[in-house]
C-alpha cells in the first residue's frame, strides 16, 4: 500500500453474507479505513457492520441511514462525512465482492496522476467474470450511449469502484445531484469532468456476486437512459445563462 491514507465508502443493502469477507480484504491494507453506509437492511447487515467496527476499532465506521433508501442518497450522506476526514483519498466500492479489495492499492496509487481513478472493466487488462451475455451487452451498450451523449472519455462510466482525491470529490455539487440509482455514478463523473478533473482508469477484474441479490430494477434502467440527456441539457441551460 502507498502511504496515502484512504477512506472507502461502502453502501450496503442486504449484504450480510458478503460484508465480513469484504472487510477482511480491506483490513489487509494498513492505510485504509472504511465507512459502511447501511440503509436499515432487513437482513441485519447493519448489526454485522457494527460488530466488525468493534473488532477493528478506529478503522471502521458505520452510518445507519433512516431517511428514504437509495444508492445515490447513501453515497451523498457518506461522502459529505468523508470529505471532512483527514484522508488523502476517498474510494467508492460495492459490498458484494464484485470489486476485489486486492486491487485497491492500484487505484489509490493512480491518484498520483488523476483526480478520480476508475476501476475499469473496459480498458486493456480489464475483465468480467460470470456475467451472462445479456448483462455484458447491456453494460457495453450503456457505456457507449453515455460516452456518445455526454462526451465523457472514460471507457467504464458505470463502474462503482473508484478512488478520488479528496479535493476533487469535495468540489462536486452534492446538493444538486438528482439521480439516485446507477446514474448517480455517471452524474458524479460528468460533474467532475465539467470541473476540469482528470479521469484515469486502471483495469480490474469484476466478478458477479455469488451471495445476495442485485438491486438493478426497471426504474433504475429507465433513469439510466434519461440521465445523460438531462446532464447535457442542464449544462446547455447553464451556458446560455452565463454572461
Ligand atoms: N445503502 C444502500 N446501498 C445499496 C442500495 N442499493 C444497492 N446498494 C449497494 O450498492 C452496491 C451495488 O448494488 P448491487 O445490487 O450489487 O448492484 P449491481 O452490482 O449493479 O447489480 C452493493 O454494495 C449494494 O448493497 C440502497 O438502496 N442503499
Ligand atoms: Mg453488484
Amino acid at each position: 500500500m502507498t502511504a496515502k491514507a484512504a477512506l472507502v465508502v461502502v453502501p450496503t443493502f442486504n449484504e450480510r453474507a458478503n460484508l465480513p469477507t469484504l472487510i477482511a480484504g480491506l483490513m489487509r491494507h494498513p492505510d485504509v479505513r472504511v465507512m459502511v453506509v447501511d440503509d436499515q437492511s432487513p437482513d441485519g447487515t447493519g448489526d454485522i457492520a457494527d460488530a466488525l467496527a468493534r473488532e477493528h476499532a478506529g478503522r471502521i465506521e458505520v452510518m445507519h441511514r433512516t431517511e428514504r433508501r437509495g444508492l445515490g442518497r447513501s453515497y451523498i450522506d457518506g461522502i459529505r462525512k468523508a470529505i471532512g476526514e483527514p484522508v488523502d483519498v476517498i474510494c467508492q466500492m460495492d459490498a458484494d465482492l464484485s470489486h476485489d479489495p486486492a486491487s485497491l492499492p492500484d487505484l489509490v496509487a493512480a491518484t498520483d496522476r488523476a483526480d478520480v481513478v476508475i476501476g475499469s472493466r473496459y480498458v486493456p487488462g480489464g475483465r468480467i467474470l460470470n456475467w451472462p451475455l445479456r448483462r455484458r451487452a447491456l453494460s457495453r451498450f450503456a457505456n457507449a450511449y453515455i460516452r456518445v451523449v455526454t462526451r465523457l472519455s472514460a471507457r467504464d462510466c458505470t463502474s462503482g469502484y473508484r478512488c478520488w482525491r479528496r479535493e476533487a470529490l469535495a468540489a462536486l455539487p452534492l446538493d444538486h445531484f438528482i439521480s439516485d440509482g446507477y446514474s448517480f455514478l455517471v452524474e458524479m463523473l460528468y460533474e467532475a469532468s465539467q470541473r476540469g478533473s482528470r479521469i484515469g482508469e486502471v483495469p480490474i477484474t469484476f466478478a458477479e456476486r455469488r451471495e445476495g441479490e442485485s438491486k438493478l430494477s426497471r426504474a433504475v434502467l429507465l433513469e439510466s437512459a434519461i440521465t445523460p440527456w438531462r446532464l447535457i441539457s442542464t449544462r446547455r441551460t447553464a451556458d446560455r445563462r452565463a454572461p
